[in-house]
């Protein structure tokens, strides 16, 4: 009896102590809490979140609009955009990978659009090129994009019609595809969404043709430079504490090269999710389409203020010419004494080379197509518009080479399926990454490999300079 007594005292000593701590430990045992970010860290850089309709946990259901709406871009400084669901950027779309994702979308704008998901590898019937994969919407209509997600990162969505101008006045949004299975200790996640405006001497958004044809053959870059649509919004820090930034360019042209004094940018992953090793840099591009996951460990010291800059970077003829850096986002440490930050986990992504033994080459050259009295850009030596393809086979495999004629750089971008950059010697970059968007530069040849999966039907390849695109640097694929 005495014994049966002593046990439930034990066992219920033992229930009272894993009530007390989760973990079943006294206070005293356990572990400090892990230091964190200051409070308010991200308040100026939050995102609104696109809103699950559906109850199903395997699948995301959203609206979306697209609408003409006030955007208040620094305090007090408020312009007419053209948004979806009424900011800039669009609302983060967050799915988890294998998930369906159902976005109703309608617009509300005065001209047709469409939705193009930039990198899901989806069905073509789903992304969102006019009279390809559907019909333009039309003012007051409404579409359903409905598939499934295939891959974790960073993706977007954005116009696929006149979308020099729909994009550069701010129709952009991000998708962050997570996968649970992927280690996480990263760092504290902030997605990051850099672009920029064109506005005109009444404070509001400028034409989309100011410039004229010089300024497409350039690439129109806005006067004001925008994170998360803000303009130099302020991101807290603790030193020691690392973040995991996000990254997207969503700009039309403007290529982001980015500097944060005294920091460098641990890049793990860019388009197509983590790499297998990271890539330690102080200098950050990003060209137009282009995303990059990045982390960042605050090695200042507690209480210092820096600007993260815009440098210049020299995309061809001009470009950098007597430009100046461009503070964008003001970093802002708080007086946390700093800690220890923890080792950088392994990516744990292996990525094997694309076999390209029996790939078929593809040879194409990116062109001016002008003539005295029209101004034109093409691939192969014809503006967009015939209707030439390319062609391809469900399972075959290409070796593209991408060749640029002309004194601009071009970011190719290939839509629904991943690609490897080679080297001049045809092995792949290391460390091998997934990429839809890659940069060619002035007179010279950009290498890929690409493997075709099972989704026929018409592919869109471009140049990401939107003025570039919209003057005739586009192509499609016919993959049966
Ligand atoms: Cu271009």
């Amino acid at each position: 009896m005495a014994r049966l007594v002593l046990l439930i005292l034990v066992l219920t000593a033992i229930g009272c102590q894993a009530s007390m701590s989760p973990v079943g430990r006294s206070v005293e045992d356990a572990a400090p809490p892990a230091p964190t970010q200051p409070p308010g860290w991200q308040d100026q850089l939050r995102l609104p979140e696109a809103v699950d309709l559906n109850p199903d946990p395997h699948i995301v259901e959203v609206n979306l609009e697209a609408r003409v709406a006030p955007v208040e871009i620094r305090p007090g400084v408020i312009l007419k955009l053209w948004t979806y669901d009424g900011g800039i950027p669009g609302p983060l779309i967050r799915v988890r990978r294998g998930n369906r994702l159902v976005v109703h979308f309608t617009n509300h704008l005065d001209e047709a659009t469409t939705v193009h998901w930039h990198g899901l590898r989806i069905a073509a019937a789903m992304d969102g090129v006019p009279e390809h994969s559907q019909a333009p919407v039309k003012p007051g209509q409404s579409f359903d994009y409905d598939f499934i997600v295939p891959d974790a990162g960073m993706f977007w969505y954005h116009p696929h019609l006149n979308s020099a101008v729909q994009l550069g006045d701010g129709l952009y949004g991000p998708i962050l595809v997570e996968d649970p299975k992927e280690p996480q200790g990263f760092g504290d996640e902030l997605p990051l969404v850099l672009s920029d405006l064109s506005l005109g001497l009444d404070g509001q958004l400028a034409a989309g043709d100011q410039g004229g044809t010089l300024a497409s053959l350039f690439g129109r870059e806005g006067d004001v430079v925008l994170v998360n649509g803000r303009q130099g919004p302020t991101l807290g820090m603790r030193a020691g504490v690392p973040q995991r930034w996000r990254i997207l360019n969503a700009a039309r042209s403007r290529y982001f090269q980015l500097a944060l004094a005294g920091h460098e940018f641990i890049r793990i992953g860019g388009d197509g999710g983590l790499m297998p090793t990271p890539v330690r840099t102080d200098r950050l591009l990003l060209i137009p389409g282009e995303r990059a996951d990045v982390v960042v460990v605050p090695t200042a010291s507690a209480g210092t203020e820096l600007w993260m800059r815009w440098v210049p970077y020299d995309r061809g003829y001009g470009t950098a010419f007597r430009r100046k850096e461009d503070d964008i986002l003001r970093v802002k440490y708080s007086a946390d004494a700093p800690v220890l930050p923890p080792p950088l986990p392994a990516t744990g992504r292996t990525i094997a080379p694309i076999d390209t033994s029996g790939a078929t080459p593809i040879d194409i050259r990116f062109t001016n197509e002008s003539t005295p009295t029209k101004f034109a850009l093409g691939v192969n030596g014809k503006p967009f518009g015939g209707d030439d393809h390319l062609h391809a086979r469900v399972g075959e495999t290409q070796v593209w080479s991408v060749t640029n004629t002309i004194e601009w750089s071009h970011p190719f971008h290939l839509h629904g399926f991943f690609f490897q950059v080679l080297d001049s010697a045809g092995a792949p970059v290391q460390p091998i990454e997934w990429k839809d968007t890659a940069d060619v530069p002035v007179n010279k040849t950009l290498k890929l490999a690409v493997r075709y999966d099972d989704r026929p039907g018409i592919w869109m390849f471009h140049c990401h300079i939107l003025d570039h695109a919209e003057a005739g640097m586009m192509g499609m694929l016919l993959l049966e």
